[in-house]
């Protein structure tokens, strides 16, 4: 049998430690990987994928621990990717993850993973959505996505989830206006962590009023709840595993015409996502190869031409005029 379906078999079967190589084979941006992938993509598509995003520091790992262990606790199986660009080494919040989340390391039901660095499969988006393939493939109930709120690529991986829950905290006035700027906009489920703290109820209500303003512009069968959390405590996780099944349901009805959805716009923003890498990696190639990228360069510093018509002309050079398919 030749080695990507002897891979692929085991992934299927639920085996951890050819998925940990395979994981890793994908940060080294292994050529085989793809292959496997391909074969892998085929079974992928039952977990429920739940995106957790905000801020950094609003407590999304302990949350996402919480999350684990509710889950656990109903017999079902996990796997975590947790993508923190803005710490990428020791001591940041890659670390810290580790140790939050190894009291589930010896549990065979849970799978984490973390990404911090861009690797070389195409990006950080692209390792993401890749291992989340894999722990979908790999039979895991659900898959929980947990991205820093900062970035539009890591709003966006948490957004494609079928249940994304925003994350924020009491008295963060520029974070509220974050919420405003747009990730608002994710949101199945918004949760106001450390409740603990002062503010709390002035939060809720701010968040509750701006959700009414959304209303009025969309026409949302759902309506995204607010819940109060303390992760650090484990309070309120219950009510917010309640607000996820409700959100599943809903996606699940009518014939699971909002989960259609949900997997239309998921499979669109992963094929075009891999399609422009592909393109601009394959572009970039070329012209590397035939010396026109030094050319270029040297005649946008010489301003001879500016990297606005430079790049234009190229790509039209190159790929033609759009034109409809013979
Ligand atoms: N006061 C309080 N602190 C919390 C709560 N939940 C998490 N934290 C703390 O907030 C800090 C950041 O948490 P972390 O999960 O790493 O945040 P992340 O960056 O969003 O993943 C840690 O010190 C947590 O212990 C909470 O409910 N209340
Ligand atoms: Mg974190």
């Amino acid at each position: 049998m030749d080695r990507t379906q002897e891979v692929v078999d085991r992934i299927l079967a639920g085996d951890v430690r050819i998925a940990a190589r395979l994981m890793r084979e994908l940060d080294d941006g292994r050529p085989e990987v793809r292959e496997i992938l391909k074969e892998l993509y085929r079974h992928s598509g039952r977990a429920h994928i739940i995106g957790i995003t905000g801020a950094p520091g609003v407590g999304k790992s302990t949350l996402t621990d919480r999350i684990i262990q509710y889950l656990r606790q109903e017999g079902k199986t996990v796997g975590v990717v947790a993508v923190d660009p803005t710490s990428p080494f020791s001591g940041g919040a890659i670390l810290g993850d580790r140790i939050r989340m190894q009291r589930h390391a010896l549990d065979e039901g849970v799978f984490i993973r973390s990404l911090a660095t861009r690797g070389h499969f195409g990006g950080l988006t692209a390792s993401a959505r890749a291992v989340i393939t894999v722990l979908d493939a790999m039979g895991k109930d659900y898959v929980l996505v947990e991205t820093v709120g900062v970035g539009q690529d890591e709003v966006e991986i948490a957004a494609t989830a079928y249940t994304t829950l925003v994350v924020t905290v009491p008295g963060m006035g520029d974070d509220i206006q974050a919420i405003k700027a747009g990730i608002l906009e994710v949101a199945d489920i918004l949760v106001i962590n450390k409740a603990d703290r002062e503010g709390a109820s002035r939060t809720y209500q701010e968040l509750i009023q701006m959700l009414e303003l959304q209303g009025h512009r969309k026409a949302i069968a759902w309506k995204p709840p607010v819940l109060l959390a303390q992760a650090k405590d484990n309070e309120g996780i219950e009510a917010l595993m309640a607000a996820v099944r409700d959100h599943q349901e809903f996606l699940a009805q009518d014939g699971g015409k909002a989960l259609q959805l949900a997997r239309a716009s998921r499979v669109r923003q992963e094929f075009l996502e891999l399609l422009r890498e592909g393109v601009s990696r394959r572009l970039v190639k070329q012209l590397e190869s035939d010396g026109r990228l030094d050319r270029v360069l040297t005649d946008i510093l010489a301003k001879q031409t500016d990297p606005y018509s430079a790049s234009q002309a190229l790509v039209l050079e190159m790929l033609g005029p759009v034109k409809p398919m013979a």
